[in-house]
Parts: structure tokens; sequence; C-alpha cells
């Protein structure tokens, strides 16, 4: 080895960049190491050290944690500011955590029960964790999109006069490069570029390698094509300041054409194997070129391993300038070019993703950290300044110069009972949602004035009309309606503006759900309070439910009106109806379902639901409503009733003492239900008529219940209540245009008998008539169902 090639022999550590000239720079890379050590400590503690009383792997993801740890240092240390959200690539959980910890946001204890009970979630969680968690990840795509769709709320608020603009913050998505594989993420680039969306980074690491592998070759720029497709600045950092010195030495050029040519599981091999195979494959392709080869060859083995690696992603410097120099508000993505398991033994291998160190790495990895043993935990262990120069730095940082933004929010007064107009005398939920909702917007107030609509090109179909054109469409620049302009009539309205409370969104429901994560959220995100309504049809739920329960998981709170639904959508047929969404409503946390029948049900529902929207308590709601208009009842509802409706069921028609069965219906099937009834009553007299409006309600209060009991409590739950009016021997013939097993289990209340109908095969094509009695919903088959229950089934063979 030359004098030379030993010069070049000191290895640079993890987040050191080969300028870390200034007292600062190199005072951040000391914590940037203290970032990569805690955090593969951390899961090395939860895996080797905790215990385990399961046998089951605990897991955490050491390797992408060392990939993303530099990024995360760079922003969190040096670049962001209160108001900034960060969405954090789920699998970095640990690096995030190490972070806030060294902010002094989180504890030691947290750390030591990572992805135990109680302790540091495996992946950041707003509601789980203490550490301020921006958006909870998990599901890789969705932490991506909300940035966006926060963007466009944090637009509107700042339009709607709700947000200073100098409160302004960006919306930050760090993601893995596999991560952008998820059509999701380009659902919502689209969205974006229609919104114009601004304030907005994605941030790539792009370290090639996905769970099982590494990934296609060149997709980097492919990426980029993408998205300054959509109005993006594309931001490349392929490689650290120690490659780009040795590009500009004699044979630098060639140096970088090989490394740039090289495959990507080639480059990620070599990463692994070290120092002596980049040596030999670097001789092998670049045979005959002589000042290439005394380039490389003035590096020890050591030196060239750490060259060969030096990728932007962590070069600390190197970022800190990037993230400092990009002050425009146009969306940006970062491509950061990273390797996987950065510093770690098996960093670049294919099979890394899950991996865990040994016991014995871990030791070596600790001493080249120079942290002591015993002092694995302690904040400053192996930093070579004094603590206090730690403490200055980070008590300096501008993450932690102010307040984030947020804090108690406003409660928004709902309206009394009976303030909503009084349906027709035959009308749908869906018309009857429509009116409700215009009505609030012509009554006006904060109610009002909070509610933001939105939907995925169904705004017209789904009857939020009335609203949109009294409160006008969200654009922050005007735009005229052409055709109002024109003198062409048309009943709505479509003129955009900076005060308008509907955001239109295009056909893709991942993003209307997405989007009301983050409407959902504004409170918490932005301080400001809105109160979400989104419409799509019923059976499109399934196209956006995992959006749906990433929004309901990070506790967002918004009103869903999903309509029209079930084969009650008869003429649409079958890819239209809507089957199994009661269940998904029934079975989602965070998201309780309704059904009404009626309007004046309708009502009281949404009255309630935008209190349960505020209540810390609360959650979110969903409509599954009809476009059959069906006969309202003429009554006035007592005080009593209307409670009775929040609470998911009332005697429709009460039972008498002796009654032998009940039927028991939800939703727009309810005139068979009635027609049912009355033509039963001559054969059981006394039945009763059992109106569910929340299936979900009714369920959640009788478990709730059953475990109050197993406490010691004496409760009893609704449902209970209304069927302790029947003798135990009543039996129950249940209706809903959905799954029969939505009211099935209303037999395991009082051990009833039970014959649920419903629906479980696909529908198709026809009038009410056909499909309500080929698919055994109408009155004949409900009239079926009362003779199984009465009487059952065994005896009538019998006899
Ligand atoms: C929707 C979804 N599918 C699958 C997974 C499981 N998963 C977690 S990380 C990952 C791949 C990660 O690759 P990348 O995004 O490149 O991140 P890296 O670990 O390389 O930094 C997969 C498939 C998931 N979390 N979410
Ligand atoms: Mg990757």
């Amino acid at each position: 080895m030359t004098a030379r090639a030993s010069r070049r022999a000191e290895a640079v550590p993890p987040g050191g960049g080969a300028s870390s000239s200034s007292e600062h720079l190199a005072h951040l890379c000391a914590l940037d190491r203290k970032v990569h050590w805690l955090s593969a400590w951390t899961i090395h503690h939860a895996n080797h050290l905790r215990g385990s009383r399961d046998g089951l792997k605990v897991g955490g993801h050491q390797a992408s944690s060392a990939s993303m740890a530099t990024i995360l240092s760079a922003l969190y240390f040096g670049i962001l500011r209160p108001q900034d959200r960060v969405a954090v690539k789920p699998h970095a959980s640990p690096a995030w955590h190490a972070i806030q910890y060294l902010l002094g946001r989180q504890t030691v204890d947290q750390l030591q029960r990572f992805r135990g009970f109680g302790g540091a979630q495996s992946y950041p969680s707003r509601t789980k964790d203490h550490d301020d968690v921006d958006f909870s990840t998990g599901s890789v795509g969705l932490g991506v999109a909300v940035t966006a769709f926060a963007s466009l709320i944090q637009d509107y608020l700042i339009a709607h006069r709700r947000l200073d603009p100098s409160q302004a913050g960006r919306m930050i998505a760090l993601l893995g490069d596999a991560e952008l594989d998820e059509g999701n993420i380009y659902e919502a680039l689209l969205e974006g570029a229609k919104h114009d969306l601004q304030n907005c980074w994605w941030i790539v690491d792009y370290n090639r390698q996905s769970l099982d592998a590494t990934t296609a070759n060149r997709m980097g720029e492919r990426f980029t094509r993408i998205f300054e497709a959509c109005g993006w600045t594309v931001q490349t950092l392929k490689y650290g300041r120690l490659l780009e010195a040795a590009f500009a030495e004699p044979g630098g050029e060639a140096l970088r054409h090989w490394i740039d040519a090289i495959p990507n599981d080639e480059y990620a091999t070599l990463s692994y194997q070290g120092g002596s195979a980049w040596r030999t494959r670097l001789h092998r392709d670049l045979v005959g070129s002589a000042e290439v080869l005394s380039l490389i060859d003035s590096y020890s083995d050591e030196a060239l391993a750490t060259l060969m690696t030096n990728l932007a992603g962590h070069d600390l410097g190197l970022l800190l300038e990037t993230f400092a120099a990009t002050t425009s508000a146009t969306p940006q993505l970062f491509v950061i070019y990273t390797i996987k398991g950065f510093g770690l033994p098996f960093q670049g291998h294919k099979d890394n993703h899950a991996g865990l160190m040994t016991a014995t790495q871990m030791a070596a990895y600790r001493e080249r950290m120079g942290v002591p043993e015993g002092g694995e935990w302690e904040r400053y262990a192996g930093v070579p300044h004094e603590a206090a120069a730690y403490d200055a730095l980070l008590a300096e940082v501008p993450f932690v110069s102010g307040p984030r933004p947020g804090g108690e929010p406003s409660v928004i007064e709902v309206p009394a009972r009976g303030a909503f107009p009084v349906p027709s005398a035959t009308e749908s939920t869906q018309v009857g949602f429509g009116k409700i909702l215009n009505e609030l917007a012509r009554m006006g107030g904060a109610l009002a004035d909070a509610i933001v609509t939105t939907s995925p090109d169904v705004t017209v179909s789904t009857n939020l009309g009335g609203f949109v054109n009294q409160r006008g469409i969200f654009s922050r620049t005007e735009e005229r309606d052409a055709f109002r302009d024109a003198g062409i009539p048309s009943p709505l309205k479509w003129g955009k503006g900076p005060g308008g409370q509907h955001l239109e969104l295009g056909i893709a429901e991942a993003n209307l759900f997405t989007l009301l994560a983050a409407a959902g959220l504004s409170h918490e995100l932005f301080g400001a309070r809105l109160l979400p309504v989104g419409t799509l049809y019923d059976p499109f739920i399934n196209r956006g439910l995992d959006a749906l329960n990433y929004a309901c998981y990070q506790g967002a709170r918004f009103l869903l009106a999903a309509t029209p639904s079930g084969l009650t959508l008869a003429p649409e047929g079958g890819a239209h109806q809507s089957i199994h969404t009661p269940l998904i409503g029934m079975a989602q946390p965070g998201l309780t379902y309704f059904e009404p029948a009626y309007v004046d049900e309708l009502a009281e529902i949404m009255r309630w639901s935008f209190a349960h929207l505020q209540d810390p308590d609360g959650g979110s709601v969903y409509l599954r409503l009809s476009t059959r208009p069906i006969d309202q009842p003429q009554r006035t509802l007592t005080d009593a009733q209307l409670d009775d409706i929040v609470r998911g069921a009332y005697w429709h028609i009460p039972p008498a003492a002796h009654a032998e069965v009940a039927i028991v219906y939800t939703g727009a099937i309810a005139p068979e239900a009635l027609a049912a009834y009355h033509e039963i009553l001559e054969d059981t007299p006394g039945a009763g008529l059992l109106a569910v409006t929340s299936p979900d309600r009714l369920h959640r209060d009788w478990t709730a219940a059953q475990q109050a009991r197993a406490a010691g409590d004496r409760v009893m739950s609704h449902i209970e209540q209304l069927l302790d009016q029947l003798p135990p021997s009543t039996g129950l013939a249940t209706v809903i245009d959905g799954p029969p097993a939505t009211l099935g289990w209303l037999g395991g209340v009082r051990g009833q008998r039970v014959c649920a109908l419903g629906i479980d095969r696909f529908g198709q094509s026809g009038d009410l008539p056909d499909l309500y009695q080929t698919y055994r919903l109408d009155a004949e088959a409900i009239m079926e169902a009362v003779a199984e229950v009465v009487v059952p089934a065994s005896r009538r063979v019998a006899s």
C-alpha cells in the first residue's frame, strides 16, 4: 500500500461526509451516529434481550433504518420547522424514535419496550405512540399520499383564512423505493397536479432493494419523468462527496461511468462483500484503463469499500445543504441513493430486510460506535465532545424552536332536533341526505362553515349538488363556470374559487379516503376543525378500503355517505350492487355504520354524527344510503325514539307480550318488511316490527355490555333491552339488503331462533320485484322466514 493509500484509509463513519469541516456539522454527524446506533440497539434489545413469552420473532428493521437514518437526521436536526409534518417510512420507525429520544421527546422506557405492549410502536402511530407522530404509516404508499392531501387541506385553510400563510408547513413523506410501486401514490400524484399542489416533499430512500430482493435497474430515471410530467421538481442525489471528489481526479470520470452503469444487484453484492471484492471487480471491468486503476489502487481495501458505498443518502452535509437550498413551494421529489443496511454487516445483502445482527455482530458494532458496554441507552455514549455541546445544539434545532400547530380544537355546536326539513311523502335516504346538507348550507353558521364536502366524480349523482351550489367548489384561484357564462342552463354551478367548500376529486376512491384522512385530522394537524363529508357509491368502498382503514387507524374524523347501495341499485346490475359493505361497516374500528330506512331517522343520525365527529371519544360515521324512494311514515318521533334510533334500533311496531315472532329489518327494504308484517298479523297476532338503524352500534353495545358484566357491572345493552320485551321463544325473521350475517347474530343475544335473509351472491340487472323475489328479499320471502322461526322446518318437514 502506498503512503497515499494509507492517507485515504480513514473510514468515514455513517453520517460523516468528506467535508464535515465545521464543528456544527461534526456535532450533527455525531448525533447521526447515535441515531444509527440507537435504532439498531432498540431492535436488538427487543429481539435478543427483552425475553420472550410466546416464541414469536419480535422483528424490526435494522437494515431499513440504517438506510434512512441520515436522511432523518438531516431533516430533524437541521431542516424541519415545527409546522412541517412528516410521514415516515414505516419500517424506519426505530430511527425516528431514536431521533425523538435525542430531542427529549421520547423516553428510554418506550424504546426499551419497542414492539412490546405499551411501548413504541413497530410503525409510527399517531394514536398509540407518545412522541407526536404526524401521520401513521404501515401500509406502504398511504403515508406518502396523505401528505399531498394534507397539503391541499393546508391550502384550503389558508384560503379560508383559518390558517396564517406564515404558518404553512411542508408536508413531507419519507418513502422506500419499492414503495413507489404502490398505485395509490400515482393516484395522489395526478390529483395533486389538478389541485396545483405545493409545499410537498417526497423523499425516496433509493436503496434499490425491496423486501425480497434488489429492484429493477434504472427506475430512478423513469420516476423522474413521471414526476416531472406532473409538475414536480426532481432532485436526484446520487453520490456523496467522497465519490464526487474521486470522480474529479484523473481516471475519475471512468469510475463514474462504471458505477453509473453497474446493475443494482451487482452493486448490492459488492457493497456486501467489501473492499477486496470491489478491487477485483474493478480490475476486471476496467482492465487496460491505467488511470482509473491507479486511482482505485490508491485506496486501501477498507477505504475503497467506504468510497464505493459513499452514496448521497449517507452524506449528512450534502443532505443538509440540498434540503436547505430547497425553498420553492413547487412539490419536490428527492431521489436519494442509499445502501440498505448501511454500515451493518449485512449491508447490501438481498435478504437483509428482516435481518437482525447477532449478539457478536452487535458487540462489534457497539465497539465501532464507541459505545461502552452498559452505556447502550445513554444519550451521548460514544460522542467525541462534551454532552453540553450536544444539549446546546439540540436546544437550537429549528424543529423544536416553537410550539407545533394543533392544540385544543374548538367545538362546533350542532343544530337542535327538528331543525332539518320534513321529508316529502315519498323519498329516498339519498335525497334526504342532500336536502339536509342543502338546508345546513342555507342555515349558515359555524357548522355549515366547517363542513367541507368531497366526492370522486359522483358529487351530482350522490346529491351533494345543493350544498355545492350554495357553498361553491374550492380552488386556490378563481375559475369561472363557462357553461353559466354562456347562458347554458344547468342545475349545477361549477365555478371555483378560494372560498369554495367542496373539493372535487377524480375517480379514484383511494384518494377520497386519503383526503378524508387529512381533512379529518385538520384540527390536530393545523389547529382548525373541519367537518369533512365524503360521498361515493357504496360498492366502491372496496376500491379504497385500505385508505379508509388507514384514515380510521389515524383517528381521522369524517362523515361518509355511501350511496346508492345493495341490490336495490337494481338496473345498475351486479358490478354496482354492493353486497358485503354492512359487514365492513360493522368490522371497521373508528367508523360507526348506520343504515336508516327513513329520512327522519337519517336527520337524527346526521345530527348525532356531527357531534360524534368532534367528541374526543368519538369517531367517523358511515351512512349506507339508497336511491329507492319509499313512503315516509307520517309521524313525530319522541325524544326516546330519537335516542333509540341513534342507539341502533327501535320498535317500529312494538310487540305484544305474547309475540310469537318479530320481523327485524334494516334500510331500504323497510316496505317489504312492513308488507310482510301486515300479512302475518292474522296468523301471528302481536308480532313486533323492529327497525335496526345501526347493526354496528347494536352489536358493539352488546359486546361492550358483556365485557362490562364480566367486570362486575350490572348493565344491559340496548338490544338486550329491546329483545327483553319478547318471550324467549319468539322467533326473529331478519332482512337486510346486505349479508344475512349483519343481523343473524341477533339470535345469540337471548338465544332466539333466527332466519336471516340477505344477499350472499352477486346480483344482476333487473327491477326490484324481480330481484327481490330472486334473491329472497320480498315480502313473500320474509313471510317464509317467519314461518321458519315460528314453526321450525324440522317440524314442518316431519308433519
Ligand atoms: C401495502 C403493503 N404491502 C406490503 C408490505 C410489507 N412490506 C413492508 S416494507 C416492504 C418493502 C420495502 O421496500 P422499500 O419500500 O424499498 O423500503 P426499504 O426497506 O428498502 O427501505 C414490504 C413489501 C407493507 N408494509 N405494506
Ligand atoms: Mg428499498
